[in-house]
């Protein structure tokens, strides 16, 4: 049997190149070697306020971009988090699983609530790591590839499970976390942070529907390092980040690139990129205008994700009320 993958997406934004070198090229690539599910995750992403106009577009977006990429939805489940109604449901009976100590130690909350302020503290943020256990748990996930940002998640995940378990018998696999291969994508303008979707308008992220001109201007004007080699090292972030898109999007590696450009300036170096980036851009939006023109089709295959995810949720979420006296 093949092994269970899943790799979620918040709904939060324009995907961008970050998401697109970091997950969604690799989840294509590598959908076949496992029985991949690909939830859009919008209930994570209303523990951010959003629009609502603007959620259900992206949500529907997200979508688009992920069949775009090569996302095959007859070979992987891909849906919409909220439309499986279990995700909700195993997520609240999960929080008597987990403790608010548990949870208060994770440094993704710690990171947001003090970036968000009070007002944006919302009980969903903090408890947002138990919807997450629920969305592994309820399909026997064997691996959950992951950042750094999300591991402790997925411990949190495996000792709620383990307890579980250990109470009841067993009902859930404990997934196991694998590192995503891809290196972070930085934001242009500020390379110690991370291109980031809910960054809006920012001239430092590559949004995947940004146009070719806008794509050669915002490589042209992405900050670089002292010194003009263009080589990857810890004390040159900014260059690292773009050696890092153009070794993901070429397929050459960095060691090759920086071999390419030894002794020729940034220009050059950039202006490649930016071509490099605008034509794989290009060709993915005209996959992208295809696939949402067809609303219908559209729907209806995510209508089929959701009935495929539903099938196998709905019965773990059964097993689960069984077992703790829920009727
Ligand atoms: N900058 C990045 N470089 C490499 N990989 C990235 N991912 C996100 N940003 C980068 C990977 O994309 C997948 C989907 O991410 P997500 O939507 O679940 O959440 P995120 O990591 O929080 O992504 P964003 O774009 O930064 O969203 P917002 O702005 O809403 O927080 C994940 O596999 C992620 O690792």
């Amino acid at each position: 049997m093949k092994r269970r993958v899943l790799s979620g997406i918040q709904p939060s934004g324009t995907p961008t190149l970050g998401n697109y070198v970091g997950a969604i090229k690799r989840w294509a690539r590598d959908q076949s070697q496992s029985e991949s599910f690909f939830p859009i995750v919008n209930l994570h992403a209303i523990t951010i306020r959003q629009d609502p106009a603007e959620l259900a577009n992206n949500t529907l977006d997200t979508a688009a971009w992920l069949l775009a990429v090569g996302i095959d939805p007859s070979q992987s489940v891909l849906f919409v988090q909220s439309q499986v109604a279990a995700h909700s449901q195993l997520g609240w009976i999960l929080n008597n699983y987990a403790t608010y100590g548990e949870l208060g130690r994770m440094t993704q909350f710690k990171d947001k609530s003090q970036k968000l302020g009070p007002e944006g503290q919302l009980a969903g943020l903090f408890d947002y790591p138990v919807l997450m256990a629920a969305d592994v748990l309820l399909y026997d996930i064997d691996e959950v590839p992951v950042g750094e940002d999300q591991k402790q998640h997925v411990e949190l995940m495996r000792d709620i499970a383990t307890r579980f378990n250990n109470l009841y018998g067993p009902v859930f696999k404990v997934p196991t976390p694998t590192m995503e291969e891809g290196a972070r994508i930085m934001n242009l303008q500020r390379p110690d942070q991370k291109m980031s979707k809910s960054d809006k308008d920012d001239a430092g992220v590559v949004y995947l529907s940004d146009s070719p001109d806008v794509v050669r201007q915002k490589i042209s004007r992405a900050v670089t390092d002292s010194g003009s080699t263009i080589e990857a090292s810890a004390d040159k972030p900014a260059v690292t980040n773009l050696l890092t898109i153009f070794a993901a999007i070429s397929d050459k590696t960095i060691a090759a690139l920086e071999a390419d450009y030894a002794g020729k300036g940034y220009g050059a170096f950039k202006s490649d990129l930016a071509e490099l980036v605008a034509v794989e851009l290009s060709n993915l939006q005209a996959k992208f205008s295809v696939i949402s023109a067809d609303r219908d089709k559209l729907l209806a295959t995510l209508d089929d994700g959701r009935d495929r995810a539903a099938a196998i949720a709905d019965d773990k979420l059964a097993q689960v009320k069984a077992k703790i006296g829920l009727l």
